[in-house]
């Protein structure tokens, strides 16, 4: 089989790619290792930016979300007992939208076998080859056949664990972590969220955050040691722990139920440079992860593909090579701006090992500026709904 475009991965990333090149009359096929329906289970992000969502109206999947997610104008961050609003829509303009990334796969797959396009599920063994000349192929086994697809490039869009970043010969790639010393246990339940918006909170016992999906089911988070088990949380725990976390008006708002998700992630800061080698590029969670706490993941992995999306478009428009040469500095660039504020955010909003009486009092004193400086305010802002493309 022959395409001008392998895609590594059926998340976000390969999936909206797959749709912005389509739109653009270059053809793509698209090998996810998963099937169709684990893809749908994986329970992660929820907050869109104005931005992602455009790529998602560009590429005619946006209607679903335009109708049942919801727009919020603004955050809550609570500390020291009281909550405080940030009206982002006041200080920038801009939204953002609550709707689950299972919503936006769904939509990006439905898009995709609306315009009967390839993707290939339970593709194993995936490897991409001779990247670093002009004819490079991926292979892959399916039922037991090998296959081998010749292309002009592949994209590497298969998350921190892929394949992708792990075939670059390690002297051409330069890694940056941080790891932080606690993950985030994550329940989603079939209850009404406690707030209208999200609450984010600073508290002695640790970090929460309450978000929702809808107006009829709620996701909330906790701060937790890195070497607890879902199994040491039943939901009682849970609920009681979230309390203790919370003032008072949304203890007595809150509406406990069964969890119908459960799952604790870890917490970690990790950029690859650069992002292109050859004629492979990488593409959102292959090339970088963020702690969840400024909502980046999902939203980085879409300006990500956006940026190749037009670099390919200049290519095959025999404009030039100056797009795909620029696209790993240009991704690297907002990349980098969000790696910050998400690091940000975590270290503001978490205990630390160390965050004992000097290091609550700066986090306070932090928290205490943000909300009360119009300036503060307007850049905590900015970052959040989404630095422009
Ligand atoms: P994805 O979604 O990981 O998709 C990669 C796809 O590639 C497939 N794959 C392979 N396919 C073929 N061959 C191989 N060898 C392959 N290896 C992997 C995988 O099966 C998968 O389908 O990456 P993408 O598209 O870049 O999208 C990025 C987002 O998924 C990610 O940034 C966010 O979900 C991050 N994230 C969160 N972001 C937020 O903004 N808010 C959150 O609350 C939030 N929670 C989370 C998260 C990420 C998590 N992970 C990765 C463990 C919670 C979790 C648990
Ligand atoms: C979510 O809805 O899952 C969510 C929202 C905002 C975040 C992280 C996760 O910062």
């Amino acid at each position: 089989m022959r395409t001008k475009v392998a895609i590594i991965g059926a998340g976000p990333a390969g999936l909206l790619l797959g749709q912005l090149l389509h739109k653009s009359g270059i053809d793509n096929v698209i090998l996810e290792r998963q099937t169709p329906d684990y893809v749908l289970g994986r329970i992660r992000a929820g907050l869109l930016e104005e931005g992602t969502v455009a790529l998602l109206d560009e590429v005619g999947a946006g209607a679903r979300a335009h109708r049942e997610g919801l727009v919020h104008h603004g955050v809550e961050l609570a500390f020291g007992g009281a909550r405080h609003r940030i009206d982002m829509k006041a200080a920038t303009g801009k939204t953002v939208m609550i709707y689950g990334q299972t919503e936006v796969t769904l939509d990006l797959m439905n898009a995709r076998r609306a315009a009967g396009l390839t993707a290939v599920y339970e593709a194993a063994d995936v490897q991409p080859h001779d990247f670093d000349t002009d004819h490079p192929r991926v292979t892959y086994a399916k039922d037991g056949v090998t296959h081998e697809i010749a292309c002009d490039f592949i994209a590497g869009c298969d998350g921190f664990h892929g394949v992708s970043r792990a075939s670059v010969k390690p002297s051409a790639i330069e890694t940056f972590e941080r790891v932080y010393p606690f993950g985030w246990l994550g329940i989603l339940s079939e209850t009404p969220p406690v707030s209208q918006e999200l609450i984010y909170t600073n508290h002695a016992r640790g970090f929460s955050l309450c978000t929702m999906r809808s107006m009829h089911r709620s996701r909330y988070y906790l701060q937790c040691p890195l070497d607890d088990h879902i199994d040491q949380w039943p939901d009682e725990r849970f609920w009681d722990e979230l309390k203790r976390r919370l003032d008072q008006k949304a203890v007595d708002n809150l509406v406990a139920g069964p969890s119908i998700e459960k799952s604790i992630a870890p917490l970690r800061s990790f950029v690859t440079e650069p992002m292109r080698f050859g004629r492979m590029f990488l593409a959102g969670d292959a090339a970088h992860i963020v702690p969840p706490t400024g909502a980046k993941g999902l939203n980085l992995a879409a300006s990500d593909v956006h940026y190749l999306a037009a670099a390919l478009r200049e290519y095959y428009a025999g404009k030039s090579s100056a797009g795909i040469d620029g696209y790993s500095a240009k991704a690297l660039a907002r990349v980098w701006k969000a790696v910050r504020f998400s690091w940000w955010m975590t270290s503001i909003l978490h205990r630390f090992p160390d965050t004992e009486g000097f290091g609550a009092r700066i986090q306070l004193a932090e928290l205490d500026y943000l909300v009360n400086s119009k300036a503060a305010t307007a850049s905590l802002s900015e970052n959040y709904v989404g630095l422009p493309y």
